[in-house]
């Protein structure tokens, strides 16, 4: 069993049953160990766009890190994730953060996510679960420490 940190968001259509269905499905091929809570996000990337609720889950899985990112796809694809534009409106979108200590870059995967260290919407929710994590050789703490305001709230 591999150990896997998860982020998953969404801005499309009722976005807590997205987050749930998204759950149940992945549940299928993960033991899903944590969940975080759900929060709204401002809009990273592309700003004209509906807020995202987002989360990120710990689990474990027996999948191999390329097996793990194709089921994933293949969720997005069965929630009718349409692509538009980049960083745009998604009705489901699932990232790999972390697989072990694992350091991968292939054509389709890197791992670490390359971009989750800029990231309130997935660094905070991580630190709720996970808080004693170390990635790329930084706390979370340490890392937050360069965010700047990117507007994020837990819901209640
Ligand atoms: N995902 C993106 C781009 N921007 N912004 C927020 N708040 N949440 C996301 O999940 C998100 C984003 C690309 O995957
Ligand atoms: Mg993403
Ligand atoms: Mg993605």
């Amino acid at each position: 069993m591999s150990k896997i940190y998860l982020s998953l968001g969404t801005n499309l259509g009722d976005k807590k049953s997205n987050l749930e269905y998204a759950l149940h499905l992945l549940s299928e091929k993960v033991i899903i160990l944590k969940k975080s809570s759900f929060y709204e996000t401002e809009p990273v990337g592309f700003k004209d766009q509906p807020w995202f609720l987002n989360m990120v889950i710990e689990g474990e899985t027996d999948l191999s890190s390329g097996d793990l990112l194709y089921f994933a796809k293949n969720i997005e694809s069965k929630m009718k994730r349409v692509k538009t534009i980049v960083n745009g409106p998604r009705i489901i979108d699932i990232d790999i953060l972390l697989y072990d200590d694992q350091e991968i870059e292939t054509e389709n995967l890197i791992i670490p996510h390359p971009r989750m260290q800029q990231r309130a919407f997935v660094m905070v929710p991580l630190y709720e679960i996970a808080s004693d994590l170390i990635v790329s050789g930084k706390s979370i703490k340490e890392i937050m420490e360069s965010f700047k305001g990117e507007k994020i709230t837990r819901q209640s």
